[in-house]
């Protein structure tokens, strides 16, 4: 079986429609998913579906939110349809938007509680958006980042970052390009010094927590090359330097190297991860993924930084209303269900965790 038939990756709104497209572009096995027809319009992925009555979220959360309730058994249908014999989940989107930031995180949720996904090991790929988006879109990234970090089951979280690059498209290519080469280390690099095969790589993806992936051209000084693409030229979000991590999987382009000592070389500036797996390549590159990373708190700080200095026009522009004080509240229904109410986390009871 191909490492290709292994994977499905499930894009949701706009940014993760268009991961989707440079994957399928690479052969990979891609379904995306919109609350907007026209976002969808504009790929030509194969398996695209549109969730009934969207029409897009315009950065509101909580219409994305009931729409994927309401939807969830077609969205079901469409998931069981193009991968229920994969491997490996990687559900993409970006945290700024409406569509995608709040129904990418609820639905790696439930895939890792759903009794047809629950052994497959449920990656994510998020985006975070850049400092100089709107107030909304940083607002909904930190929203959607508590909610993350709360996933329990979760596998590997990449997060990449559109402070880092200018262009978002290639932070995308970009992406597509490492996935490809991490997920072909079993078939393309070998070595009599030592192999990564696939269920290391499955390891390494089901690793809760953050990870990210970097490779640099050969040459001298190997290491110090790799830590600094890793701390400074990096489409990821900025690691938090607290030495906490739980695998990294290597593949070196020398095979003079010695695989044991370039990797304590690495863990005096990364921390000591629980497993290391490591290989070689003919492709003249220096691979690395870690996986099990801190979330990137610094990073999320900033964006609350962001949206905080803000919070004062925010409240004025909304406060900037006419006030009828009455209260009418009996007259409406409401499908909230108080925090007290919410007891055992059963594939029932998830989607109250998810109220807006
Ligand atoms: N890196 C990257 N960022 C993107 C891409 N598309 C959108 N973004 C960023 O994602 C945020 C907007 O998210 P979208 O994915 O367009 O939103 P959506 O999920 O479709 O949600 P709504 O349009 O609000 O329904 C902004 O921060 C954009 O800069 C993409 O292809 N790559
Ligand atoms: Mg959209």
């Amino acid at each position: 079986m191909e490492i290709k038939d292994k994977i499905l990756f499930i894009g949701v709104g706009q940014g993760g429609g268009n991961l989707c497209q440079e994957l399928e572009l690479r052969g990979y096995r891609t379904l995306a998913i919109n609350t907007s027809k026209e976002d969808l319009n504009t790929l030509t992925v194969k398996h695209k579906y549109h969730i009934t009555g969207g029409e897009g979220c315009s950065k509101d959360r909580s219409i994305g939110r009931q729409l994927i309730r309401q939807d969830f058994a077609n969205i079901a249908k469409q998931i069981n349809n193009c991968g229920n014999d994969v491997e490996i989940i990687m559900v993409g989107y970006t945290t700024g938007g409406g569509t995608g930031s709040s129904q990418g995180t609820v639905l790696v949720d439930i895939l890792t509680m759903h009794p047809e996904y629950k052994d497959k090991i449920i990656c994510s790929v998020v985006i975070l958006p850049s400092n100089k988006e709107s107030i909304q879109a940083n607002s909904n990234a930190y929203c959607c980042f508590k909610e993350i970090s709360n996933i329990q089951r979760g596998g590997a979280c990449f997060v990449l970052d559109n402070n880092e690059f200018k262009d978002k498209y290639m932070i995308n290519k970009e992406f597509v390009a490492y996935l490809d080469e991490f997920l072909h280390i079993p078939a393309t690099d070998k070595s009599i010094k030592g192999n990564i095969d696939f269920s290391e790589i499955k390891k390494v993806l089901s690793a809760h927590n953050m990870a990210v992936m970097i490779a640099v051209p050969e040459g001298e000084n190997t290491v110090a090359r790799l830590l600094d693409s890793l701390q400074n030229n990096s489409i990821f979000a900025k690691r938090e330097q607290d030495n906490i991590l739980q695998y990294t999987a290597l593949s070196l382009a020398d095979e003079r190297l010695n695989p044991e000592e370039v990797n304590q070389d690495l863990q005096k500036a990364i921390g000591i991860p629980i497993d290391s797996f490591t290989t070689f390549n003919k492709r003249k590159r220096n691979f690395i993924c870690l996986s099990g990373l801190t979330y990137p708190k610094t990073r999320l700080e900033e964006i609350e930084n962001l949206v905080n200095s803000n919070k004062d026009t925010v409240l004025k522009i909304k406060q900037n209303n006419l006030e009828l004080n009455a209260d009418m509240s009996f007259l409406q229904s409401t499908t909230k269900i108080e925090d007290a109410s919410i007891k055992e986390d059963s594939l029932d009871n998830i989607w109250d965790k998810y109220n807006l």
